[in-house]
């Protein structure tokens, strides 16, 4: 029995083209396996076989152009043939649910009919039916529907509240409501508690604190210009202690770590304690901001700078947030794509609550409910001071963020008040207290805290007769010491125990504490407090007398570290909790295998010439990918990641082929899914389809990239955008991506400024290449030809994934359909498309006057056809020579000069630039797709005359060729412009450009394009 393949249904294209057949006649194939590739002018895409079974003929040939239903393969011995409708795999599954559903919705339907007889009874009703005591509901019900229409709503609203808010203080699971009274979630009686010491963790703290302020103090005193932070750690310190003392666990051969994104300025918090842990030293200290000499220590968390040492670059506010729960998704993706193990491990992200304020910080935490990352953690510090003052002075902060958290569907602990409090509450029996607490605003809680006891009795518990009466027996020094939640290490921790334990949804402890905790009047809870980098000595006795840091005054005079003995029980027992918890943090390690790059010839096919055939090279890199899909090595490790732009970059192949991550699966069918590029959500779906969230997208990218150091696996992330939504919109964290020490591909797709000819100023990117080359570890290019893209997407492959180099690559594809020429035989070719330019053709017929012609991107084939006028309508010959990045070609150049200029006795160096264009006749003209500065970064290695041309100013939408002739960088121009050149350098008579400016009727008087 034989059994046919027919095309299947590929949407609403029609005569696509076979460019490539991907079995023959003879082979055994499975169900799902790729029989060949087909490709319409905007994206190529594999038809995978329905069918197993033995080939026994190939019914197409490549060049052939096919429909829906015309005839691919003939099986001589079909062994299974898929269902007659082709649903995707799941549809059964989904049926199946969706059956279930219909059966469990008419049996609800039977269940609810019942309570319906008793609305003619009461107006309001019972809809639960988990109902233990329908009696006594009825008995409240009524009660309410009483109070309704005796007092009316307002009333009734009234005693629900008071309701809700003498449930929650009882600790009850209280109805949704965006905001919870001004006191702890958890009750006391529900606090699990440590089994740490907690006499020897204070003695430590005390330390840690001391030595932090001291670092800071020290470095500044030394040199006032270094700066540093005292406050935010000493606002922060408990937090961090109970995280150290009892729940991060470390990296190690057993377990893969949790992972701690720290709050930026807390850096010398962490300072402090890995000296005590012996991890750091006291004249590493000293070199705390001073990174120049070796052995310095970074002012903030910088893996750049400190590459053992940080992990996540955070000081740049909003970052963290964002970075943390896009990291804890990553996780999720690869536990769910079985490449790392589930093991518990936590995201922790601390996090200031002035930093809050950043678009970023709340911008991604509805991803972090949706996606159900219950391995993530925010803690935010809430000391209720930013930099210049309070963050809500007529507010209160946390309640604004437990309601943003909790409508986002958060679970949200509050650690509001300290230990002390609990007695005060539990004798509350009005309620008074609490509504004082839940009326005071912000400003007033800080004003309480720079000043003293008696302050906080007369202008708090003074605030009603009931309130006063309750602290009549304490002294205005055990007023004083009510503490706040964030500095109890017993609610601390009680927080932290129930988010850990917390199942199917993120976690946010928001936590109250004091800016400059223990710094006395210069510091404590003053709007200057995070200014304060100097303490004078009377400070300096305060801290140490607060903290009762063992010092002598004379040592405190000289501001010394303390570090016990190394026998001692504080050391010994750091040491011991560490070590319990699996090693030290924070550490950055990587203990990932390479990638093996794909041999050269995987890429073969896009070395040979495309013929008649034109493509954009975004197709050309979808095609390379499609290819790398197929090899073994690679395939798992590709993370494509695309903020809804799939279909724009003819991408849409892969949501069948290798699926979309999606953590519940696919629980619909997709309205397309009888197509070929169906749909398909996955659990174990590869590409990270982001929505419209670049920043998101980026975050994405950056924790695939560092994957080699936080899960151990090295990974190849390839982000593709607009280009112009890319590094202009995401810059930050493309700069925290170089400072991360990312690895992967940035494809700025549709770019060039005239190329994405119809979409305007907003999305014309004609600078990215500019903006990209400001971070000293990305590698940046701008290449035309198909074979241009795979030399430097293979040597990507090599540097980054085999080599472990710790760059990342920029490259810029565009939407341009042309012809692709095969790749230059001379040897050299490949070696010059690596370093920046490479000669690729020649015009030598009259040898007369030579003009030396660079171009890049989609401008070098304008330059291209310019030349070709050149020669043939005014005997000019010329070089031409494809630049593939102008940034590379300059950071060569700048190292040259560099070197020459500091070994003024050797003999000098040539860059490449001089290399290629040194020995060459006439004049440069270059052109690109960008900013005339992008070519104009390679004029100062050379010492023949040199000319820039380029599209600066704002875009517009028209069609390429006007927009090209509008910045002057279409052939016509590049012909005026090169014979202009020529007779500037009295090469030829000004003639022949008067003529060509007439002729191609270019306006000499027309202002320049970026006044316009
Ligand atoms: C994007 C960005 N803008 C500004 C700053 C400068 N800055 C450093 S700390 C800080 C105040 C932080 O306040 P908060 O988040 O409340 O932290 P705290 O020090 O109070 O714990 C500011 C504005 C920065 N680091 N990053
Ligand atoms: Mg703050």
């Amino acid at each position: 029995m034989s059994e046919k393949l027919l095309v299947p249904d590929i949407g609403e294209f029609k005569n696509v083209e076979v460019i490539e057949i991907l079995v023959k006649p003879g082979d055994e194939i499975k169900e799902n396996d790729p029989i060949v590739t087909i490709e319409s002018d905007k994206s190529s895409v594999e038809i995978p076989s329905t069918i197993s079974g033995k080939v026994e003929s190939v019914e197409v040939k490549v060049g052939d152009k096919v429909s829906e239903g015309d005839l691919l393969l003939i099986f001589s011995s079909p062994s299974k043939i898929s269902s007659e409708i082709n649903l995707p795999k799941d549809s059964e599954n989904i049926i199946k649910q969706a059956e279930a559903k219909i059966a469990e919705k008419k049996e609800k339907k039977i269940v609810a009919k019942e309570p319906a007889k008793e609305k003619e009874e009461s107006s309001i009703q019972i809809i639960n039916g988990a109902d233990i005591d329908p009696q006594e509901t009825q008995d409240w019900l009524e009660s309410l529907s009483a109070v309704i229409s005796k007092d009316g709503n307002q009333r009734a609203h009234f005693l629900i509240k008071e309701l809700i808010n003498k449930a929650y203080r009882e600790g009850a699971n209280i109805p949704y409501t965006q905001n919870t009274p001004y006191i702890n979630t958890i009750p006391p009686e529900a606090e699990v508690k440590s089994n740490g010491d907690q006499n020897i963790e204070r003695r430590i703290r005390s330390l840690i604190r001391w030595n932090a302020a001291a670092m800071v103090v020290r470095a500044n005193k030394k040199f006032p210009e270094l700066g540093g932070h005292i406050g935010t750690f000493a606002s922060a310190a408990t937090l961090y202690d109970v995280g150290m003392n009892h729940f991060w666990r470390a990296k190690n051969n057993k377990f893969g770590g949790d992972l701690v994104y720290f709050q930026g300025h807390s850096a010398p918090g962490m300072y402090a304690r890995a000296f005590l842990e012996g991890r750091l030293t006291e004249k590493q200290l000293d070199n705390f901001r001073q990174e120049v000499k070796t052995d310095g220590l970074s002012s903030y968390p910088h893996p750049w700078l400190m590459p053992k040492f940080w992990q996540f670059p955070t000081v740049s506010m909003g970052l963290g947030p964002m970075l943390a729960i896009y990291q804890a998704r990553y996780m999720k993706y690869l536990i769910n794509r079985g490449l790392i193990k589930d093991e518990g491990r936590k995201v922790w992200a601390f996090l200031g609550d002035g930093e809050m304020d950043e678009p970023e910080s709340m911008g991604a935490i509805g991803l972090a409910s949706r996606e159900k990352l219950d391995n993530l953690i925010f803690v935010i510090n809430c000391n209720l001071q930013r930099l210049d003052g309070p963050v809500r002075g007529n507010g209160k902060i946390i309640q604004e963020l437990e309601g943003s958290f909790r409508g986002a569907g958060w679970n949200v602990i509050k650690v509001i008040w300290g230990s002390y409090w609990d007695s005060l509450l539990a004798n509350d029996k009005t309620g008074q207290l609490v509504k004082i607490m839940n009326e005071t605003v912000d400003g007033e809680y800080q004003a309480m805290k720079a000043r003293d006891g008696a302050y906080v009795r007369e202008k708090f518990f003074g605030k009603h007769p009931v309130t006063s009466e309750l602290v009549s027996s304490l002294s205005d020094k055990d007023i004083w010491r009510l503490n706040r939640g964030g500095h109890d290490p017993h609610k601390v921790f009680a927080a932290y125990d129930k988010a850990i334990k917390t199942e199917g949804r993120p976690t946010v402890i928001i936590a109250k504490t004091i800016k400059g905790y223990g710094m006395g009047k210069t510091g404590e809870s003053v709007n200057t407090t995070h200014q304060t980098k100097k303490l004078d000595v009377d400070d300096l006795m305060y801290y140490r007398d607060r903290f009762d840091v063992p010092l002598t005054d004379e040592q405190v005079r000289n501001i010394e570290y303390f570090r016990p003995d190394e026998k001692s029980p504080e050391i010994k027992y750091i040491k011991e909790r560490r070590l319990k918890l699996g090693g030290f943090l924070p550490e950055r390690s990587t203990f990932a295998k390479p990638i093996k790059a794909p041999s050269k010839d995987i890429f073969d096919f896009m070395k040979v010439s495309t013929g008649e055939k034109e493509m954009s090279t975004t197709m050309a890199l979808v095609r390379m990918l499609t290819n790398l899909l197929r090899d073994k090595n690679i395939s798992p490790r590709l993370v494509p990641i695309i903020p809804d732009e799939a279909r724009t970059f003819g991408m849409e192949g892969f949501f069948q082929k290798i699926g979309i991550y999606a953590h519940e699966g696919q629980k619909y069918e997709p309205e397309d899914a009888a197509q070929l590029s169906s749909y398909r959500e996955d659990k174990s779906g590869q590409v990270l389809e982001e929505g419209i969230t670049e920043a998101g997208a980026m975050s994405s990218w950056i924790a695939a990239a560092t994957a080699y150091t936080n899960h151990d696996i090295e990974m190849i992330p390839i982000y593709i955008f607009y280009s112009m939504f890319g590094f202009q919109r995401v810059g930050d964290l493309a700069w925290a991506a170089g400072d991360s020490q990312a690895r992967g591909f940035l494809i700025g797709a549709t770019a060039g400024r005239t190329t994405l000819a119809g979409e305007g100023l907003q999305h014309q990117d004609g600078h990215s290449h500019l903006v990209a080359s400001t971070i000293p570890n990305c590698v940046t290019y701008d290449p035309t030809f198909h074979y241009e893209l795979a030399v430097i997407f293979r040597e990507g492959l090599r540097r980054m994934h085999e080599k472990k180099e710790n760059v990342f690559y920029y490259i810029t594809t565009m939407n341009e359909n042309y012809s692709h020429p095969e790749m230059p035989k001379d040897k050299k070719c490949e070696e010059g498309i690596l370093k920046g330019m490479y000669k690729i053709k020649e015009f030598n017929k009259y040898k007369k006057t030579k003009i030396q012609l660079l171009g890049s991107g989609t401008i070098l084939r304008e330059m291209i056809s310019a030349a070709e006028i050149l020669q043939n309508d005014y005997q000019i010959d010329s070089e031409i020579w494809s630049v593939t990045s102008f940034n590379e070609l300059r950071k060569d150049g700048m190292e040259v000069e560099r070197y020459n200029l500091l070994n003024p006795d050797k003999e000098p160096k040539k860059s490449y630039v001089e290399q290629c264009l040194g020995q060459t006749e006439g004049p440069i003209m270059a052109a690109s797709d960008y900013m005339r500065m992008n070519s104009d970064q390679i004029r100062p290695y050379t010492n023949k005359s040199f000319y820039s041309l380029g599209a600066d100013g704002f875009g517009r939408s028209d069609t390429r060729k006007n927009l090209r002739k509008f910045f002057e960088v279409d052939k016509e121009h590049l012909v005026a412009y090169g014979l202009s050149i020529l007779a500037k350098e009295q090469l030829i008579t000004s003639k022949y450009a008067k003529d060509a400016i007439k002729k191609y009727k270019i306006d000499s008087n027309k202002p320049m394009p970026t006044k316009l």
